[in-house]
């Protein structure tokens, strides 16, 4: 199965234990988590690397399928051309999320909902381990890899994590079903943005974790965060285009760092 993902992200290597500039950083942050009342984070697919996820980016490496970049195949182009292709990938990345488990990052940021008056938890990811682990309302803004969707009405089918190859394939109306995620060139599912941004607008403490925010619309909400003047802290092995206007860089692994919260 691997091998047919010629590359396999698994995170930054090399990375340490925390450095010392990040135990000032890291002490920075649990003052201000001690008196946060909002707190908001952005995940991304770092964050599920420790469960054995594949990263799309990082290390230095862009994921490919088959020969084909992951963001040609991901793409809305593609359910057109060739949505049996499209099915395989995703059928194939549902296998390998048979086997994957929260880890203790998603762990604790679950906690995290008990311990603030109010958190919200936007993820790009759509592997379902946040709620998995716990999390609820999480706001899934790239749609969830476990659902699928009727590309003439709109049904939507929800399959269990053991229902690899998908099922259904034909909708009840006669018409294909296809990933209920969002691809290259689609729009984020309604209303899911929006409530992202507006967390982000009032929160005292936004977490950007295990993303390389690239892709947009999710990347501007730690923007967004910073300018409404939230504490903006970074988990990451590797530096990302956020890293300049971070007031905390936390460089190692999700699953560490977060628990150490
Ligand atoms: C660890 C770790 C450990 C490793 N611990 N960390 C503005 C400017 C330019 C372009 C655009 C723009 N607005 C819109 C666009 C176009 C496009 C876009 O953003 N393109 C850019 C790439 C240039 N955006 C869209 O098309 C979006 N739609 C949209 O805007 O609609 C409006 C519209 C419609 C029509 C026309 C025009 C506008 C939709 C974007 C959908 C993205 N979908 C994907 C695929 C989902 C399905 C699938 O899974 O295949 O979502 S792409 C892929 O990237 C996936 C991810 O959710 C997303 C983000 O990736 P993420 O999560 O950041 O992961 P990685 O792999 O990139 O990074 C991992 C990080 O973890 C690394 O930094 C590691 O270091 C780190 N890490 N181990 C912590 N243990
Ligand atoms: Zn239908």
């Amino acid at each position: 199965m691997k091998e047919e993902y010629s590359f396999w992200c698994r995170g930054s290597p090399n990375v340490e234990a925390f450095r010392e500039q990040d135990m000032s950083e890291i002490q920075m942050v649990k003052d201000a988590l001690a008196t946060a009342k909002r707190v908001a984070a952005l995940t991304g697919a770092g964050i599920s690397a420790e469960s054995g996820v594949p990263t799309f980016r990082g290390g230095g490496g862009t994921a490919v399928w088959k020969g084909m970049r992951f963001d040609q195949i991901s793409s809305s182009e593609m359910v057109k051309a060739d949505l049996p292709a499209v099915w395989e990938w995703f059928d194939y990345r549902r296998g390998v999320l048979r086997e994957c488990e929260p880890n203790p990052a998603h762990f604790a940021i679950a906690k995290w909902q008990e311990q603030f008056e109010s958190l919200a938890l936007v993820t790009q990811n759509i592997d379902g381990l946040h709620r998995a682990a716990g999390s609820r309302d999480v706001i899934e803004v790239h749609g969830n890899i476990h659902r699928s969707r009727c590309i003439s009405c709109g049904a939507l089918y929800q399959m269990d994590r053991d229902t690899v190859p998908h099922n259904p394939d034909v909708c009840g109306c006669g018409s294909k079903v296809r990933p209920d995620v969002v691809l290259f060139g689609e729009m984020l599912p309604e209303g899911a943005y929006e409530k992202g941004a507006e967390a982000a607008a009032s929160c005292d403490v936004f977490f950007t974790i295990g993303t390389s925010a690239l892709v947009y619309p999710a990347a501007m909400l730690p923007e967004i965060a910073k300018r409404s003047g939230a504490l903006l802290v970074e988990v990451n092995p590797e530096e990302t285009p956020l890293t300049a206007i971070c007031d905390a860089s936390l460089r190692g692994k999700a699953g560490e760092i977060l628990p150490s919260l």
